[in-house]
């Protein structure tokens, strides 16, 4: 009898320690998530649309890929002229995408050649500046 109680409180208290592991386990899990995500970077969006870039403004880090879809009806051209990172991927049509690797920290201003009002900025940032968003 005695013998059987003292099992039945090493059991349960196992099974605390299984459900303390499992917690963390779970908490850990949680943390890589966004993180594994980052390290394996699909390249981010900016689309242009109604003769507009959307979003206006995005932060992105160094080395980051960025990809200029265009939706919308007519031709649009992406170029920059912003120290560091320079290019220009010429004018194309709806249904293309070009993309372009960020590889300098600063501001880009992304315009297009064929309309003047079409204007965005991207904030690229040094490697770990971005996951103050996650905390
Ligand atoms: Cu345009």
């Amino acid at each position: 009898m005695r013998m059987s109680t003292i099992g039945h409180q090493v059991k349960e208290s196992s099974q605390q320690l299984l459900r303390i592991c499992l917690g963390i386990c779970c908490l850990t899990g949680s943390l890589i998530v966004p993180l594994a995500a980052q390290a394996d970077m699909e390249p981010v969006k900016i689309v242009q649309k109604n003769l507009k870039f959307i979003p206006g403004t995005i932060t992105v880090e160094k080395g980051t890929e960025v990809s200029f879809p265009n939706e919308d009806q007519l031709f649009h051209s992406v170029f920059s002229e912003s120290p560091g990172n320079t290019f220009d991927l010429g004018s194309y049509p709806r249904g293309v995408t070009k993309s372009v690797k960020l590889e300098k920290a600063g501001a880009v201003e992304v315009k297009c050649h064929l309309h003047p009002k079409m204007k965005m900025i991207i904030n690229v940032v040094e490697p770990g500046k971005i996951k103050k968003a996650f905390d």
